[in-house]
C-alpha cells in the first residue's frame, strides 16, 4: 500500500468507527428534579462540606504520624492534635509547562508517604494530611494525572510505560515517522472532535489540545481518557472514603479580546463537584458534572447535559495558553517536517484559533449574581489559562474563609526572570489583589517586593510569610489567615529552569527535573537542614499554637528566624538571578554526564 492509499484507507476507517466508537462526545440525560444548577458564592458546596468532615478525621491522623516523623522537640503530636481545632493543610502548585509539572511532581513526591524514602530524607505524609491540593497549567497536568489515575504516586507514574512518555513532542507523536503523526491526529484526535461537534457543541483548539494531552495524561484509562470526567474523581473510591486531598483545577473567564490583570480576573475553579468562581465578578457555582446543559438564569428546561466535563479538556483547560502554540508552531522543539503536518491536521480540526476554551452553553447565563455582565450575557463561558493574571500559584481559592486553611504550602516553578528562574510574582500578585475589588475579603499575609524576594534568598531556600498572626489585623486578618510556606524551584542537581514550551524530554532529563523538585523540597534530603520536617512541622502548628496562646519551643522559634520574613526589605537592583555554576556540570544537555553536583554559592 502506498502512502497516499494508506491515508484514505486510514481516514475511511477513522469515519465508520467516529461514528459508533468515541464516548468523548457530551450526551442527554434527563435533569434530577432536586438538583440546584447555580448557586452563589456565599459558603462551600454541601458536597465539599460533608467531604471535609471525612477527610479531617484522616488528616487529623496522619497530621500526628507526619509531626511524630518530623521530631519536634518539646511537642507531643497526639497530644496536640486530639485537643485542638486544627485548621487545614493546602498545597498549591504552579503553571510553566512540562517544567512545573515535572519539578512539581519532585516536590510532591517528597510529600507523598508512599514514596520510597520521602519517609526517611522528605516530608513524606504531608500529602496524606492535606484537606486541598490545586494546580494550574502544569501544576494541573500533575495534579490530573494522579487523581484521573486513581491517585496514583509520581513513583508509579514514572515506572508506567504508558503515562509521560515525554521523549517525543505532543505535536509529534510519532516521532520522526509521518505516518505514525498523521494516524496518530487522525485516530485519536479527530474522531472524538467531530463526534462532539455532531452532538451539538462548540469545539476549540482547547478540545484537540485536550485530547493531545489525555494521550500522555490518561492512557492508563479505557479509551485513553475519552470518556474519563473531572467529576469521576468524586466517585473514586479512594476519594469517597477520604484518602485524597480534595482537589482543584484552576483557569481564568475571559473574553477574546479583552485584557486580564491581576485586580480584575475572574478566577475560576474546577473542582470535582462544582465549576465556578468565588470572586464577585461571578460569584457563583454551578455542577460540574451538568456542565454543557442548557441553563436560563439557573433554570434547565428538563433535558441535561453529561459527559461535558472530559477530563483532557478541563486540564487542556487550565493550559489554554499553551493553544497559541498549535497555532504559531514552534520549531525549536519539532522537526520542520513534522511541524508541517500537524499545522494541516491541527487547521483542519481548529475552526478557531483563539486561545480559549468554549464552555457553551454557559451555565451562568442570564443570571444576576456577579457584577460581570460579561460572564453573564454571552453564551458561552470562556475560559483561558489560569496564569494570565500572574495569580501562576493558585493561592486564591484556598484563601476563602470558607476553607479554613492554617497554613499552605505554595510550590512556584514560573518562569518570571530571563532564565526562567521565579522571582516572587507569585507571592505579590495574590498580596496585591486582596485590595481589589475581586479580594472580596481574602486575606493574603504581607510578602516584600520581588527584588527583596531574591536578593533575601527567598527563592533560593524555602520562605515562611505571616509568622506572626497578630502583625496580620491590619489586613484584617489574624490566626484565620494561612501562614504561607513558598517553595521556589532552584538548580540543586539539574538546571530545571527549562523553557515552559520546550515539548520534548528525554527520559533522563526527566528524571533529573523530578529528582531536582525532590530535592528543593527536602533542602536536599536534608543534608542542607536536617530540621527542616520539624520546621516545617513548626509552620503547620503556628495558628493553632496562636490560637492557643501556646508558647513556641525554642527548636520553632530558631525554624522561625530561619525561614520567617522579618520584614526586611532590601530592594537594590539586581539584574536577574545569578547561578554560579562551579560544581554544577554544565552536561545537562548530555546524557552520559548528568549526574550534577551541588553547586557552592546557593546551598544557603
Ligand atoms: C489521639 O487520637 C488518636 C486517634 O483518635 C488516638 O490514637 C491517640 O491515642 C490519641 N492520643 C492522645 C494523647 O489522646
Ligand atoms: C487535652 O489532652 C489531655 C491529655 O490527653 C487531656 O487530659 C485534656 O483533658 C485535653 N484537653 C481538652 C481541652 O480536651
Ligand atoms: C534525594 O532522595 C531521593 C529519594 O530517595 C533520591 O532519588 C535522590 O537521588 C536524593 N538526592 C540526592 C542529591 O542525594
Ligand atoms: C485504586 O487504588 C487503590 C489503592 O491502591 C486500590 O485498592 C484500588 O483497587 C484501585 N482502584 C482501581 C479502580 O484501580
Ligand atoms: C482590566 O483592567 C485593564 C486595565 O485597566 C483593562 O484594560 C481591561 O479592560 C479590564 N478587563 C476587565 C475584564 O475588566
Ligand atoms: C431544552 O434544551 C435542550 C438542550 O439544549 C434542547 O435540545 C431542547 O430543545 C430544549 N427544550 C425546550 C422545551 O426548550
Ligand atoms: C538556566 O539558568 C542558568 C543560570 O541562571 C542559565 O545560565 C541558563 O541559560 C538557563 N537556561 C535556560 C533554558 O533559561
Ligand atoms: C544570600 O545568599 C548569598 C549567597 O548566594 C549570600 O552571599 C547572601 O549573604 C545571602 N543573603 C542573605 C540576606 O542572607
Ligand atoms: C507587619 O505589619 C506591617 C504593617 O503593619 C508591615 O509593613 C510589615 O511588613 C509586617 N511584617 C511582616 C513580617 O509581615
Ligand atoms: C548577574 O550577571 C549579569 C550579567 O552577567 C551582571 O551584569 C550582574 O551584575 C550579575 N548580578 C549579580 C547579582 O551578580
Ligand atoms: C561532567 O562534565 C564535566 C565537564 O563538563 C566534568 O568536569 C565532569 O567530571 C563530568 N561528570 C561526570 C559524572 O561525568
Ligand atoms: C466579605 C465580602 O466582602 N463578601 C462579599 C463578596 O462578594 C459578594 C458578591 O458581590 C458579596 O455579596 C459579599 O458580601
Amino acid at each position: 500500500m502506498n502512502f497516499f492509499s494508506y491515508l484514505i484507507f486510514l481516514s475511511i476507517l477513522t469515519y465508520i468507527s467516529a461514528y459508533q466508537l468515541s464516548s468523548y462526545a457530551p450526551f442527554q440525560v434527563s435533569c434530577p428534579h432536586d438538583q440546584n444548577y447555580t448557586r452563589t458564592a456565599a459558603s462551600l458546596s454541601n458536597d465539599e462540606k460533608n467531604w471535609l468532615q471525612g477527610r479531617k478525621k484522616i488528616t487529623n491522623e496522619k497530621l500526628i504520624s507526619f509531626l511524630k516523623y518530623a521530631n519536634l522537640v518539646d511537642f507531643n503530636p497526639s497530644e496536640f492534635i486530639n485537643n485542638s481545632s486544627i485548621g487545614n493543610i493546602g498545597l498549591a502548585f504552579s503553571g510553566g509547562g512540562y517544567r512545573a509539572m515535572l519539578a512539581g511532581a519532585g516536590m510532591l513526591a517528597a510529600l507523598d508517604e508512599r514514596v520510597d524514602n520521602a519517609n526517611v530524607n522528605g516530608l513524606g505524609g504531608l500529602l496524606q494530611a492535606s484537606s486541598h491540593i490545586i494546580g494550574l497549567l502544569g501544576g494541573n497536568w500533575l495534579t490530573g494525572t494522579v487523581f484521573m489515575n486513581n491517585f496514583t504516586s509520581v513513583q508509579d507514574i514514572l515506572s508506567s510505560d504508558l503515562l509521560w512518555q515525554l521523549e517525543n513532542s505532543i505535536l509529534n507523536p510519532g516521532g520522526l515517522d509521518l505516518v505514525d503523526t498523521i494516524q496518530y491526529y487522525q485516530n485519536i484526535i479527530k474522531d472524538d472532535i467531530d463526534a462532539k461537534e455532531r452532538a451539538g457543541f462548540e469545539v476549540t483548539i482547547t478540545d484537540t489540545w485536550g485530547r493531545a494531552l489525555s494521550d500522555q495524561f490518561l492512557t492508563d484509562t479505557k479509551d485513553n481518557g475519552a470518556s474519563a470526567r473531572w467529576s469521576d474523581i468524586a466517585n473514586n473510591q479512594l476519594f469517597e472514603t477520604f484518602q485524597t486531598p480534595f482537589p482543584i483545577s484552576i483557569a481564568n473567564a475571559r473574553y477574546p479580546n479583552n485584557i486580564i490583570i491581576n485586580s480584575n480576573s475572574t478566577i475560576v475553579e474546577l473542582n470535582p463537584f462544582e465549576v465556578g468562581s468565588w470572586d464577585p465578578s461571578l460569584y457563583q457555582f454551578t455542577p460540574t458534572k451538568y456542565l454543557g446543559t442548557k441553563l436560563y438564569n439557573g433554570a434547565a428546561n428538563g433535558s441535561c447535559i453529561r459527559g461535558f466535563d472530559n477530563a483532557g479538556f478541563i486540564i487542556g483547560t487550565s493550559s489554554s495558553l499553551f493553544n497559541s502554540i498549535l497555532t504559531t508552531i514552534n520549531t525549536e522543539y519539532i522537526p520542520a517536517a513534522a511541524s508541517g503536518i500537524a499545522k494541516c491536521v491541527l487547521q483542519d480540526i481548529a475552526k478557531t484559533d483563539e486561545d480559549i476554551a468554549a464552555y457553551k452553553p454557559n451555565p451562568f447565563y442570564h443570571t444576576k449574581t456577579g457584577y460581570s455582565a460579561d460572564l453573564s450575557n454571552h453564551e458561552s463561558l470562556a475560559l483561558v489559562d489560569g496564569g494570565e493574571d500572574k495569580e501562576n500559584v493558585p493561592f486564591y481559592p484556598l484563601l476563602q474563609p470558607e476553607r479554613n486553611m492554617d497554613v499552605i504550602f505554595g510550590f512556584d516553578v514560573s518562569s518570571d526572570t530571563d532564565q526562567h528562574w521565579p522571582d516572587g510574582t507569585a507571592l505579590v500578585s495574590p498580596y496585591e489583589r486582596q485590595f481589589s475589588d475581586q479580594g472580596n475579603g481574602t486575606v493574603f499575609p504581607y510578602v516584600p517586593d520581588q527584588r527583596t524576594i531574591l536578593n533575601l534568598n527567598f527563592t533560593a531556600k524555602p520562605a515562611f510569610f505571616g509568622c506572626n498572626a497578630k502583625n496580620l489585623t491590619s489586613l484584617g486578618g489574624g490566626t484565620n489567615t494561612p501562614l504561607i510556606v513558598y517553595t521556589a524551584n532552584r538548580p540543586f542537581t539539574a538546571w530545571s529552569n527549562t523553557s515552559t514550551f520546550k515539548l520534548s524530554y528525554q527520559e533522563w532529563e526527566k528524571r533529573g527535573m523530578i529528582q531536582n523538585g525532590y530535592g528543593t523540597a527536602t533542602r536536599l534530603n536534608g543534608t542542607l537542614d536536617k530540621d527542616w520536617p520539624a520546621c516545617v512541622g513548626c509552620a503547620i502548628i503556628r495558628r493553632e499554637q496562636e490560637r492557643q496562646g501556646l508558647e513556641q519551643s525554642d527548636q520553632c522559634k530558631k525554624c522561625f528566624e530561619k525561614y520567617c520574613w522579618d520584614g526586611t526589605i532590601d530592594d537594590h537592583e539586581v539584574p536577574g538571578v545569578n547561578f554560579t555554576d562551579e560544581g554544577i556540570t554544565s552536561g545537562n544537555n548530555e546524557s552520559g554526564n548528568r549526574t550534577l553536583t551541588k553547586f557552592r554559592d546557593n546551598l544557603l
